[in-house]
């Protein structure tokens, strides 16, 4: 997780350059709280070290002197990067601007040119765009006709949009008539991002790649609901259309996927052409409240950028922690197999557990599916996980993990699958419950949750979990659903945090691997 002092939010314009990573974030430079926003910058050759350089793109001009929101960075012909943001102008309206490194040859792009054409796009009176919903435009692709093309986000009254734009020199842009998509009552689309994945195979490729071999994912941060939805479809390029499999206007907002189940927002993604992959980013907000967020002096974290493919069904997306945060990991414990029985908590001894990966797989005896719970009516399962939590019992879970538990368990934040039969199919929900997760009823408690497409009897039911002091990020099912909390525990901090493998089912689960690491710090504030 990546922690910088004073106010942190949105990832903007993640690339590789030259070997460099280079991460670029919405930052307040005077304060624990939004506001005086600012493109900080920094970078890493790992993606888990990372050394700041002054802000790359700060107020300065018309178009944006009341701000610099978020934006993308797109590698144009000849490996010449841009950035398009969004400015807030003089008139507090938003605008899109465009912005080149000063020196190609500095791999740290550590300084900005504004284009003397800002803002290259705006709202006007002939286009009738609401100059208070038009922000945070993508990556650019190329299409065939050799035009570039970006979306931004932005609302007609409850309808959330993605415009379209097309240029043929990414500073003279042309607003397309209708949108790449859009969708009633889904509110302001933010920080919309447009990708292709591969049908097979778990590579990232370009982003203008748009062949047979791809779908294409659409994601958006809706604004009305502070989560990141997205979609799978076809991107029919002569109509300059995005097809969903299954839209907004088909299904129920809370049964599109999200790529995270908790605290996860704004997030982007790029492709890594250096190892063929694409690398997703997202800023996991606090739980704490404002005021405590002043008095420690800091808000805002980075999860930790996730891999993401299309998995194999087509039917959704997979997420997994870069490979590179392995490099963290020291003082391994494993388990052999071993049967979790009802009631029992065991202990994971060997890990520092305020700073830990910890691997775990269960297996449910398939002469025991009899004794999961019957769910008779479809239920939200966000409201499931805090209705049937931790202490609540049943035939099969919950079972999974307590992390940040403090000795006597006042505190605990357990993540947790539970298994219900539902319409003669077993049903796995996952769940990250915060409601015992601090002693400070300042902190947001919700409790969050999905329910993971796993066949509990022929595949393998595993969890990842990742714990760094304030943050617990969970990915269950081999990374088909991600949980994101932020948890203040007030005991179980430092060395006086303990992590346990739990069953609180009235059945025995089989726990058939467990693998748990201590996480060494990774260094956030390197030099040069
Ligand atoms: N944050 C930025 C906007 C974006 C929002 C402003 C999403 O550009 O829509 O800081 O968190």
């Amino acid at each position: 997780m990546l922690k910088w002092m004073s106010g942190f939010a949105d990832p903007n314009g993640p690339l590789i350059y030259k070997g460099v990573y280079h991460l670029f974030y919405q930052y307040n430079p005077k304060g624990a709280q939004w506001g005086n926003i600012v493109w900080a910058h920094s970078i890493s050759t790992d993606l888990v070290n990372w050394t700041p350089l002054d802000p790359a793109i700060f107020p300065s001009q018309p178009s944006d002197i009341n701000g610099c929101w978020s934006g993308s960075t797109t590698i144009l012909h000849g490996n010449k990067p841009a950035i398009l943001y969004t400015g807030i102008n003089k008139l507090n309206h938003q605008v899109q601007n465009l912005a080149y490194p000063k020196n190609v040859s500095d791999p740290f792009l550590r300084e900005w040119i504004k284009s003397p054409e800002n803002p290259v796009m705006e709202p006007t009176t002939e286009n009738k765009i609401n100059s208070s919903s038009f922000r945070d435009p993508t990556t650019g692709w190329l299409g065939k006709d050799g035009k570039w093309r970006v979306l931004i986000g932005s609302k007609r009254r409850t309808t959330g949009i993605a415009i379209l734009y097309k240029s043929k020199d990414f500073v003279n842009w042309d607003k397309s008539k209708h949108p790449l998509h859009s969708a009633k009552g889904t509110g302001m689309w933010e920080c919309p991002d447009f990708f292709p994945v591969l049908k097979n195979g778990i590579n990232g490729v370009d982003t203008s790649l748009n062949d047979n071999s791809v779908r294409h994912v659409l994601k958006v941060s809706l604004d009305d609901h502070k989560h990141d939805y997205y979609l799978i479809g076809s991107y029919e390029e002569e109509k300059d259309r995005f097809v969903p499999d299954k839209g907004f206007e088909e299904v129920e907002i809370e049964y599109v996927f999200r790529y995270d189940y908790g605290k996860y927002y704004a997030s982007k993604t790029f492709f890594d052409y250096e190892k063929n992959r694409r690398v997703l980013l997202g800023w996991a907000n606090e739980s704490s409240s404002v005021d405590d967020d002043i008095k420690k002096g800091w808000s805002g974290i980075h999860a930790i950028p996730r891999a993401i493919w299309l998995h194999k069904s087509g039917k959704q997306l997979v997420q997994w922690p870069v490979v590179e945060i392995e490099k963290l990991r020291v003082n391994h414990v494993n388990w052999p197999t071993k049967l979790l029985r009802g009631d029992e908590l065991l202990q994971i001894n060997g890990v520092t557990a305020s700073q830990a990966d910890v691997e775990i797989s269960f297996e449910v005896n398939e002469n025991d599916i009899g004794e999961a719970e019957v769910l008779e009516k479809w239920t939200d399962p966000q409201i499931l996980c805090s209705q049937k939590g931790t202490s609540v019992k049943s035939g099969l879970g919950p079972f999974g993990l307590l992390a940040f538990a403090s000795k006597g368990l006042q505190e605990f934040t357990s993540v947790f699958f539970r298994i219900f039969k539902f319409q003669n199919k077993n049903l796995v929900l996952f769940c990250s419950d915060q409601s015992r997760s601090s002693l400070n009823k300042h902190n947001d408690l919700t409790s969050y949750g999905t329910f993971l497409d796993v066949d509990v009897l022929h595949e393998k039911l595993s969890l990842r979990t990742l714990i760094d002091h304030s943050v617990v990020e969970s990915f269950g099912g081999e990374g088909k659903a991600c949980i994101t909390a932020r948890v203040y525990p007030t005991l179980a901090i430092n060395d006086k945090a303990f992590i346990y493998a739990f069953n609180n089912g009235t059945t025995d689960i089989k726990i058939t691997s467990l693998s748990a690491w201590s996480m060494k710090k990774a260094q956030l504030n390197g030099k040069l």
